[in-house]
């Protein structure tokens, strides 16, 4: 068996924490992984987490027969939020496999294209803020889009995101609590026990509003019906009140963060790739022609804006990794044993820039999803949107919202962004561009 390499320099009692940021733990850990290989470990306290960067073991990762997903770190700093919900379910709890029956037919095909003229319309409140001319904030105004949209689409609720001049209350409770969880549990447990007793107590305040808002919006919603996410889930009678709570909450987080962070960095890209920006209008203007609003199909032909998004998910994707657990005592990549129990975190970002499966791995690159590059790629090396059983529910709705969001803007406007802005990586469970700002100019 092979021994795994962890940091050099290793402190005594808190482990390796040296060049380690608690706001940019993704980041750390990437620069370590670059200097360590495809496998390594990290110690925290009394906690060694191993890590797996590259492409063969991260496919190994993915066979479901032997590995299954596991609750660490960033996600089971989460339970405190979702509890039982779909995303931080435990695979054995019960709820997992009757919220997920009852969710999935809201996750079709035919779902989304139920969904479409909702997603129009919001993506028009983004197009009438931009019209108005002047500098956005890319990140933030990509949230007022996703957020809305699951409001909305979901539960039939909105957030007024663009009518409002700050934050959604909804949203500050949100940020603050997903804050202080990466602090409290994602790879540096110790700052969480410094963090003391008033960083707690609003940590605590945070999760109540949440839960008081989406109370009001079930309560708003009992024996209405409808077909949307809430609908079927107060329809189904399968799920108690607490677990709709936390499917709500879960949803209206984990259906906006990481949708919001995909299209900032798209954006981001396209603003510094012209001739990408050249080919995707092209496309634009081919299917959609000279309709204002798409149809459903005209959205779900434009297979090159498609490539920018996961051209971007690939280098930045907003979620940054998950954990696989061994089932039973197994060999990973035939080198290194795991006991049954015992986890790895896949981290994407490496994955995903894993040389010996992605030529020039920091170019920007659209043509890397063309049909014919990807079935020449080895199968289970490009994983944004998780895998197996308990892989993304969302991802059809994530893709068809953001390439629609994508095509209007491409369409309607030049980005001009500043030209000497480097891209800073925020990260709070999820990733973003920080301070990535453009003017949209009417073309
Ligand atoms: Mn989503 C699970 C990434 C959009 C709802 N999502 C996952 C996982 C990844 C992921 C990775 C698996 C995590 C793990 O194994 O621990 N999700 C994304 C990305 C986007 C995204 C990169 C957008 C881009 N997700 C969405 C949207 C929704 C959503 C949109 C809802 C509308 N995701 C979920 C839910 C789960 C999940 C719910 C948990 C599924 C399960 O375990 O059954």
């Amino acid at each position: 068996a092979a021994t795994i390499p962890h940091p050099r320099w290793r402190v005594p009692f808190l482990g390796d924490v040296l060049g380690t940021n608690p706001r940019t733990p993704v980041q750390d850990t990437m620069r370590m992984g670059r200097e360590l290989g495809p496998i390594f470990t990290r110690r925290f306290l009394d906690q060694e987490i191993v890590f797996v960067g590259g492409a063969a073991l991260a496919a190994d990762l993915a066979d479901e027969s032997r590995f299954a997903k596991h609750l660490a770190l960033g996600v089971e700093a989460l339970r405190d939020v979702g509890g039982d919900g779909l995303f931080t379910a435990y695979n054995e709890e019960p709820n997992w496999k009757a919220a997920h029956d009852v969710l999935l037919p809201a996750f079709t095909q035919s779902a989304m294209r139920a969904y479409h003229p909702t997603m129009v319309d919001v993506t028009a409140q983004l197009v009438a803020k931009w019209d108005r001319g002047g500098v956005v904030d890319v990140s933030a105004d990509m949230t007022n889009l996703t957020l809305e949209t699951i409001g909305r689409v979901g539960f039939g609720y909105s957030f007024e995101s663009f009518s409002r001049t700050e934050v959604h209350p909804f949203v500050r409770a949100m940020i603050g609590s997903l804050r202080y969880a990466q602090r409290k549990n994602f790879v540096l447990p110790v700052v969480g026990r410094l963090l003391g007793r008033a960083a707690e107590e609003r940590y605590r305040a945070d999760l109540a509003f949440l839960a008081e808002v989406v109370d009001e919006v079930v309560r708003s919603r009992r024996g209405s019906g409808g077909s949307d996410l809430l609908g079927l889930m107060l329809a189904s009678g399968e799920l108690d009140e607490v677990n709709i709570r936390n499917q709500v909450i879960t949803f209206l987080i984990a259906g906006h963060e990481t949708t919001s962070g995909a299209l900032s960095f798209a954006l981001y890209y396209l603003s510094r790739h012209p001739e990408v920006v050249e080919k995707a209008r092209a496309e634009i203007d081919a299917v959609w022609g000279s309709a204002d609003v798409p149809e459903f199909e005209q959205v779900t032909k434009l297979r090159y804006v498609r490539r920018v998004l996961d051209e971007a998910l690939r280098l930045w994707p907003t979620a940054p990794g998950f954990a696989r657990e061994a089932r039973a005592d197994t060999v990973l990549g035939g080198r290194y044993p795991l006991r049954a129990g015992q986890w790895a975190l896949v981290l994407l970002p490496l994955v995903h820039r894993d040389p010996s499966v992605w030529p020039a791995p920091e170019a920007f690159d659209p043509d890397r999803f063309a049909p014919a590059a990807v079935k020449a790629r080895p199968a289970h090396v490009y994983k944004p949107f998780g895998t197996g059983e308990r892989a993304c529910i969302g991802r059809q709705f994530a893709v068809h919202e953001a390439t629609l969001a994508l095509g209007t803007v491409l369409r309607r406007y030049d980005l001009v962004g500043v030209p000497d802005y480097e891209l800073r990586v925020a990260e709070m469970l999820t990733l973003k561009p920080d301070g990535f700002t453009v003017t949209p100019r009417r073309r």
